[in-house]
C-alpha cells in the first residue's frame, strides 16, 4: 500500500517537473516582439488586410505594459451578491435608464420587435456595460490586442481577437483611430470583443457600417442580436427571487445539475431545468409566499451566495445573459436592472 502511494507521489512529481520545464521552454522560445510582429504582419497581408490599415495599425504598434499588469492583477475577489448588486444597480443607473428608455422609445420598440427582445433588457445591458454609452474605454483596441496576443498567457485567444479586429477595420465599419475599447479589447457601447462583433454586430440604420461606437440603432440591435443568437425567449422574463421549502437543502441532490452543455461554467452549479409546476410541487414559492406562475416554462434555481443566501428561479433567458458574461452576479444585475427599468 505504502509502496503504491510512494510510486504515485513520484509519478506526480515527475509530471510536475515535466509541466514546469515545458512552461519554461515556452517562455524561452518567446520571440522578440519585433520578430513576432513581423509574422503577424505577414499573416495579415496573407489574409487580405489592406496595406494602409497594416501601415497605420500594425507597423508602428508597441505593447502597452499597463495592459499586461491589468491582465495579471485581475483580482477575482469575491463580492457577495448584495454587494455586487448595490454597486451595479444604483439609483443613477435606474433613473438614467428610465430616461434613456423614454428618449429612444420608438427606436427601441422597433429593435425589440425585430429581434424579439424587450427594450428594458437591451437598455439594462447598455447601462451595465458602459453606463449607457458614457464609458466605452479609451484604449486603442489593436494595440491592446497586440499586447495580449504577444503575451504567452492567453496568446491564441487574443491572436484570434486581433485578426477579427483587423477584419473589422478592413470592412470599414470604423477607422483605426476611432477603434477604442477596454484594455482587454471589448469595444464600443455594447462592449463586444472583436469576434463577437464579427458574429453579432448589426447595421440597423442601414448606412452600410456596423457602428457599435456611436450609432444607437446599431448598438441596440447588436445587443439584441447577441441575445437572440443565445436563444433568447421573448415570452419569458429572466427569472425571479423565490422562497425555498424547509427541506430544500436536504433534498438538493434530487435536482442537482447533470453536466451541462453550456459555454458558461457557472451553469454547472445550477439545478436542472425543471418545469415550474414541479418546482411548485417541491414547495418553491414567490418571494411574497404566493404560488409560482403557471406558465409551461422550465427553470433552474440558483443561490449565488450559497445555501444561506437568497434564492432565484431562473429561466432560459438567464442562461442567454450568461453567454454575454459568464457570472451569476452579472446576470442577476441585468435582470434586476431590467425589472427596475420597467418600474418594478
Ligand atoms: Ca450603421
Amino acid at each position: 500500500m505504502r509502496t503504491a502511494r510512494l510510486a504515485a507521489v513520484k509519478c506526480l512529481l515527475a509530471l510536475l517537473i515535466l509541466v514546469t520545464s515545458l512552461q519554461a521552454l515556452a517562455q524561452d522560445s518567446q520571440l522578440p516582439f519585433e520578430d513576432w510582429l513581423a509574422i503577424v504582419i505577414a499573416e495579415a497581408r496573407e489574409q487580405g488586410i489592406r496595406e494602409d490599415i497594416i501601415q497605420q495599425a500594425l507597423v508602428p504598434v508597441t505593447p502597452i505594459p499597463q495592459v499586461i499588469s491589468n491582465d495579471r492583477s485581475q483580482a477575482e475577489f469575491t463580492e457577495t451578491f448584495e454587494q455586487y448588486l448595490e454597486k451595479r444597480v444604483t439609483q443613477w443607473r435606474i433613473d438614467t435608464g428610465r430616461a434613456r428608455l423614454a428618449q429612444h422609445r420608438e427606436l427601441l420598440e422597433q429593435v425589440g420587435a425585430h429581434y424579439g427582445v424587450e427594450p428594458r433588457f437591451i437598455v439594462a445591458f447598455w447601462g451595465i456595460e458602459t453606463n449607457y454609452g458614457n464609458f466605452t474605454g479609451g484604449t486603442d483596441v489593436i494595440r491592446a490586442l497586440v499586447t495580449l496576443a504577444y503575451d504567452p498567457r492567453r496568446a491564441d485567444y487574443f491572436r484570434r481577437e486581433l485578426f477579427s479586429a483587423l477584419q473589422i477595420l478592413n470592412e470599414g465599419h470604423i477607422t483605426h483611430a476611432d477603434m477604442k475599447g477596454s484594455w482587454a479589447g471589448a469595444m464600443g457601447q455594447s462592449q463586444f470583443m472583436p469576434s463577437s462583433f464579427v458574429k453579432y454586430a448589426q447595421d440597423f440604420d442601414g448606412d452600410g457600417r456596423r457602428d457599435i461606437w456611436t450609432t444607437p440603432a446599431d448598438v441596440f440591435a447588436s445587443i439584441a442580436q447577441y441575445l437572440k443568437a443565445a436563444e433568447w425567449r421573448d415570452d419569458q422574463t429572466w427569472g425571479r427571487e423565490v422562497q425555498l421549502p424547509a427541506d430544500y437543502q436536504a433534498r438538493a441532490g434530487e435536482w442537482a445539475q447533470p453536466p451541462a452543455q453550456h459555454s458558461c461554467s457557472v451553469v454547472r452549479h445550477h439545478t436542472q431545468m425543471l418545469p415550474l409546476a414541479q418546482w411548485q410541487q417541491i414547495g418553491v414559492r414567490r418571494i411574497d409566499g404566493s404560488d409560482l406562475p403557471t406558465n409551461d416554462f422550465t427553470a433552474s434555481i440558483i443561490q449565488p451566495d450559497g445555501p444561506e443566501g437568497r434564492a432565484f428561479l431562473t429561466y432560459q433567458n438567464f442562461r442567454a445573459i450568461l453567454r454575454y458574461n459568464c457570472a451569476n452576479n452579472y446576470a442577476l444585475s441585468i435582470g434586476h436592472l431590467a425589472d427596475r427599468l420597467a418600474g418594478d
